[in-house]
């Protein structure tokens, strides 16, 4: 049996009821085969990253563990955005849900369909606060604290907590 292992997984909507996307998506990822949800960030509003011309984004990050390879795991993650009507008009434009698998336990990936850890984490906010939040012992396979990368970014007028 292929080890459980852990991984971690970043949601982003900014179309269509953002917040009930993300709730449903961190609900549903608890049901992928061979995998468990150990546990979900909280909800965060954050200003778009590139083009200003849409609504804000909310954010957040699930921890599971996985039997799943990282290309399997890819597989459904990418059937889940299809489920949840993933509409994408452009490049960093807006999303109903984007799943990006963040890390896969210390591995790193340079495939053609995905590159772990995510080339572009490490630069934001709304992935590295939630993560840090989630666990704040983790580190990049590189060895790189996560909380101290998120501390180093944080500006608040970017980022919050959205409220219960
Ligand atoms: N995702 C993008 C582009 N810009 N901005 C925020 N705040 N949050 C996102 O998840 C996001 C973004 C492309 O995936
Ligand atoms: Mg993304
Ligand atoms: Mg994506």
């Amino acid at each position: 049996m292929t080890p459980l292992v852990d991984v971690y997984v970043g949601l982003g909507s900014n179309l269509e009821d953002p917040i009930a996307q993300v709730r449903l998506a961190l609900e549903a990822l608890g049901t992928l085969p061979l995998t468990e949800r150990v546990a979900a960030s909280r909800l965060y509003v954050s200003r778009p990253l590139g083009p200003q011309d849409q609504p804000d984004f909310i954010n957040a990050v699930a921890h599971l563990r996985t039997r799943l390879s990282p290309l399997a795991l890819l597989d459904q993650l990418q059937a889940l955005e299809q489920r949840h009507g993933r509409v994408r008009r452009r490049h960093w434009g807006p999303r109903t849900l984007d799943l990006d698998l963040l890390l896969y336990g210390d591995e790193c990936l340079e495939l053609p369909r995905l590159r772990v850890p995510h080339p572009e984490m490490t630069a934001r906010s709304f992935v590295l606060l939630p993560l840090a939040e989630l666990s704040p012992q983790l580190q990049l396979p590189d060895g790189r604290p996560v909380a101290a990368l998120a501390s180093a970014l944080a500006t608040s007028d970017e980022i919050e907590v959205l409220p219960e």
